[in-house]
């Protein structure tokens, strides 16, 4: 049976080994949500970069849209900040989208070595377990955190995909059942029980409250986002991508 571990920050990252296995990165808010919503709204590919930097530069030289986020806020000379409505509009549509957020991206640099990346949601929660399941392959779901530290939101994603993938996958890590537990304790009122996280109140001191609400929505696209090259795109066009 192939196990699935979750590795609840990317400080962790250094205890596991994601060589030959699937790794899903998970960055509840925002990052991977904005991801998942762009790619089910037609934007056409993702190239996330652990720097703003390289942002400016690639946005530059290839005539990208450039997203950047620092600390929650939209960071300035860029075209789009961290919100997933602004991976809705029209402009971003057939678009080829270069982003840098605080932790999202960093995780998934960090976890260049895996076989296989793919960007995880509560908004595409059901989809990423079917991929998996059909895959079977070893999978590290990989939590970004907040500045390495852990935080709920991306635990809570980690253990509802390991309670609908439990009995086809195995762990020996005390991490996924912790993440399963705080799962079932929370899935009955996701918003309330993280009216108070870390994340959910920076946001909020930001006046950023749609983006929260909508980042818990469960289920409301079927795109499994995966890397190819340098670049997020639809699973479906992977091979062609
Ligand atoms: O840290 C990140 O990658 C961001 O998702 C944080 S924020 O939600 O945009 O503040």
């Amino acid at each position: 049976m192939p196990t699935l571990d979750i590795c609840l920050s990317p400080e962790l990252l250094h205890l596991f080994n994601p060589k030959g296995k699937i790794v899903v990165v998970t960055d509840i808010l925002r990052a991977t949500s904005c991801m998942v919503t762009g790619l089910a709204n037609g934007v056409h590919s993702i190239i996330p970069v652990d720097t703003l930097d390289k942002c400016r530069k690639l946005g530059l030289k290839k005539g990208y849209i450039t997203a950047a986020e620092r600390d929650g806020k939209k960071a300035e000379g860029f075209d789009i900040g961290n919100s997933p409505f602004s991976y809705m509009e029209d402009a971003v549509k057939g678009k080829t989208v270069v982003v840098t957020t605080t932790n999202g991206t960093r995780a998934i640099s960090e976890a260049s070595d895996a076989k296989e990346i793919i960007i995880g949601s509560f908004l595409n929660l059901d989809a990423i377990a079917s991929y998996l399941s059909i895959k079977q392959k070893d999978v590290i779901v990989v939590c970004a955190g907040w500045k390495g530290h852990v935080n709920m939101e991306d635990t809570l994603f980690a253990g509802a995909l390991a309670h609908i993938l439990n009995g086809d996958f195995t762990s020996k890590q005390d991490a996924t059942d912790m993440a399963i537990h705080l799962w079932n304790l929370a899935k009955d009122d996701l918003e309330g029980f993280l009216s108070n996280c870390s994340h959910a109140r920076r946001l909020q001191n930001l006046d950023i409250t749609d983006d929260i609400a909508f980042c818990l929505t469960l289920n409301k696209y079927q795109v499994v986002p995966v890397m190819k090259g340098e670049s997020l795109v639809p699973a479906s066009l992977a091979s062609v991508a």
